[in-house]
């Protein structure tokens, strides 16, 4: 009811009644006789009725009034014209949270009541703090180690000044305040990530903003600015835990003790960790039995919570691919970098049933029933979240070829000591969890007002992705067709595996460079060593190394003999199935950039690369940075002509990656020609006629009758056709 309208009211029966019985009153005392007297009884019942009438008509329109406010604005605190009153909790008992140990909070999930504002809060547009509705909630952080919960916390006060209208972050505490500053020292100044969480940690914070409610968006006169403040305490414990190992440790049962007081859960789900170690689903059934224990037999049939259920680091390659691939990705037309993003509620919970159905080996699949059976439904509410976001380049524009905004210096996949930020961090959807925790209809009013645009599955196929097209063809006099003689030979070899065979690689690589750099002095040649991606804590990584670069062959030689085979045997026990040839060939590319000569790369294995995502098809684990060798060695030999040699060991190389690798030759190990093989790169000049077993192309003689200069000016078509460049099509990457 308008505030006016209600205050002339009230006027008018204060007016009605007090004059009115005045009068009345003076008139009967003064009455002359008992006829007299009864008239004015009379009167004054009379003129009583009217505004009696009055005042019940403005008590009902008031309680209706506030009903409609209540059911729009579900937030469980009653709120004042002034925060510093603190809050009225449930059955309007005053409240104040302490800010280190959840108080009662969980009992007041079950009796929770609605919000009813000060009625000319909302009307008052622009509003300080000093009129907002106020909300104090415990919000308690759930998820295993490295699940990206203290990265959450610290990307809170990023993602809020992200907010339309900005919101702010500060501590309730000292301590608090201390954190928030530290946490953005250290991610936004240095790039790094937070330390691993030691036992359990809490915040107090407190989060104001203003949320625009009203019409549609874009029609200033239905909208107006409702001043909100949140009063937070939050929970931060270490994963650890919440493992199952931990049992009834003390810290553990503390942990599930203020898990059962607080008033909304955010429980984190990495899939990155999920795929590694598979143990979110038997973690969450034990913390959940503990929970039901810590609630008592008087709770009601399910846990009470509020569950903001988030999958975590949805910028990871794997997990944005699997959403891309599904369709289910959406951008927000407003925001300005056009991130894409997961619509929260059901699309976000189907992509999570879908995630967890992925890794059903595991028992994954048994988690989004599981969440579903020990919380209410209506209280479950999914995420896809980011708190590192997209890298963002100098577009400023999110780009689909890249996107990662990690640096990862040398982890396996759940290593995430040596992980640091590329770019500034743009948090995706770490707002909307806490908002939706503390103040659902708040939410809802701010969710609804957004306007997505669906990113059709296929859209960004095109790019990174393959198309094939005819094989060029050449256009020189048939015989007489120049090849160019490549400047630079890149060697990279393989130093995992059994000694024997290490040792025999590197002396045929010896052989190789030793052969081509006396027949041609200029020759600048490059040595990469890799073995194998750790995959596991347990296992020790040999990360790709560069032993020499664009030196003299007879440097080469010397780097080549310095590969210490015998240490390289020591890493044991290493990943077996593939080795980083990926990583490999990322470095090469990069060392590359720019650069358009001619270049021979030869590689020394046998083991397939490292996948860049998983395949149900291929029990190998995928490559932790996400490197795809196919798309790497597509690009690498679209920017310069590439001649492509593997030199495999006895047992066979594996994959489709050796046969692209050996593209224009191929030898074994233990009875490789090499002056054949060399000369079918056009390092060497072939001896005798073309190998009728090649394709015509490779088989035809090289022209060395050109000066080194002169490499240059070749007709570009009459490079021997690398099976990479010629038979697909890079314009889509451009
Ligand atoms: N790609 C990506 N990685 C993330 C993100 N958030 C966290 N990480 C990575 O996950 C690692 C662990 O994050 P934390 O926030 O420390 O995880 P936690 O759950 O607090 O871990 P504990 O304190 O050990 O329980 C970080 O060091 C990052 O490498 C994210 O949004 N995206
Ligand atoms: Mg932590």
């Amino acid at each position: 009811m308008r505030r006016g309208f209600r205050e002339a009211g009230w006027g008018l029966v204060a007016v009605g009644v007090v004059a009115v019985s005045v009068l009345v009153t003076i008139g009967a005392i003064r009455a002359h006789g008992d006829a007299a007297f009864d008239r004015w009884v009379g009167w004054a019942s009379i003129d009583a009725l009217p505004f009696a009438a009055i005042g019940i008509v403005l008590v009902l329109l008031e309680k209706i009034s506030r009903a409609g406010g209540q059911e729009h604005r579900r937030t469980g605190v009653a709120a004042s014209g002034n925060s510093s009153r603190g809050v009225e909790i449930g059955d309007g008992k005053a409240q104040t949270d302490s800010l280190h140990s959840p108080t009662e909070t969980g009992a007041r999930n079950q009796k929770e009541t609605l919000l009813t504002p000060d009625p000319g809060i909302a009307e008052r547009s622009g509003d300080d703090t000093e009129s907002a509705i106020t909300v104090c909630r415990t919000i308690g952080l759930w998820g295993l180690p490295g699940t990206g919960k203290t990265t959450y916390l610290a990307a809170l006060n990023k993602a809020l000044a992200q907010a339309s209208p900005p919101w702010k972050l500060n501590g309730a505490t000292e301590a608090s305040a201390n954190y928030l500053s530290n946490a953005m020292a250290r991610m936004l100044g240095r790039g790094e990530f937070p330390r691993a969480t030691a036992s359990i940690d809490y915040f107090g914070f407190v989060m104001t903003g203003e949320i625009q409610v009203g019409g549609p968006p874009g029609v200033p006169s239905r909208e107006r600015r409702v001043p909100v403040r949140f009063d937070l305490s939050v929970i931060d414990p270490s994963g650890e835990l919440a493992r199952t190992e931990r049992g009834r440790d003390p810290e553990r049962v503390k942990l599930v003790r203020d898990l059962a007081k607080s008033d909304g859960i955010i429980f984190f789900f990495d899939p990155v960790r999920e795929a590694e170690c598979g143990d979110a689903y038997e973690t969450f059934m034990d913390t959940v039995h503990m929970l039901e224990y810590e609630m008592g037999p008087s709770a009601p049939a399910r846990l009470p919570h509020h569950v903001a259920v988030c999958i975590a680091k949805f910028d990871e390659p794997s997990v944005f691919s699997a959403a891309r691939e599904s369709g289910y990705l959406v951008r927000d037309k407003a925001d300005p970098f056009g991130f894409p993003r997961i619509a929260d509620g059901r699309t976000a919970e189907k992509f999570f049933d879908d995630l967890c159905c992925a890794l059903a080996p595991t028992g994954t699949e048994l988690l989004s029933t599981a969440i579903r059976r020990y919380f209410f439904e209506d209280h479950i509410k999914y995420f896809a979240v980011s708190s590192a976001g997209f890298y963002v380049n100098e577009s400023m524009r999110f780009d689909p070829d890249d996107y990662y905004n990690l640096v990862i210096d040398r982890p396996s996949l759940i290593d995430w000591d040596r992980v640091a930020l590329r770019g500034p961090i743009y948090p995706v959807n770490v707002f909307e969890p806490m908002l939706w925790l503390a103040a659902p209809d708040l939410y809802e009013a701010m969710s609804g007002r957004r306007a997505y645009k669906r990113v059709e599955p296929g859209s960004w196929e095109g790019r990174g992705k393959v198309r094939r097209k005819k094989p060029r063809t050449s256009s020189g006099p048939p015989g007489t067709r120049r090849i160019a003689r490549p400047d630079h030979l890149i060697c990279m070899i393989d130093i995992g595996g059994p000694d024997d065979e290490i040792r025999s690689r590197i002396e045929r690589l010896c052989q190789l460079v030793s052969v081509v750099a006396e027949s041609s002095p200029g020759l600048r040649v490059s040595l990469v060593s890799y073995g194998a991606h750790s995959v596991s804590r347990r296992l020790r990584e040999e990360p790709v190394n560069v032993h020499a670069w664009a030196v003299q062959g007879a440097v080469a030689v010397r780097s080549l003999e310095g590969l210490n085979p015998d240490a390289a045997a020591e890493m044991t026990p290493a990943y077996r199935r593939a080795a980083e040839i990926e990583c490999a060939l990322a470095e090469v590319a990069r060392r590359l950039t720019g650069q358009r000569e001619p270049v021979a790369l030869v590689t020394v294995g046998a083991r397939p690369a490292f996948p860049a995502r998983m395949a149900s098809d291929s029990p190998t684990l995928p490559c932790p940075l996400r490197n795809d060798w196919e798309t790497i060695l597509h690009r690498l030999c679209h920017h310069r002509r590439v001649a492509l040699g593997a030199i495999v060991s006895d047992h066979g190389a594996v994959g489709e990656v050796w046969t692209q690798l050996g593209a224009h030759a191929m030898g074994a190990v233990s009875d490789i020609d090499i002056r054949r093989f060399a000369a079918n790169l056009g390092l060497l000049p072939l001896a005798g006629t073309p190998d009728p077993s090649l394709p015509p192309e490779r088989g035809e003689q090289p022209d060395y009758n050109h000066r080194h200069e002169d490499r240059h000016v070749e007709d570009p078509q009459a490079w021997p056709p690398c099976l990479v460049t010629a038979e697909k099509d890079m314009t889509a990457y451009h």
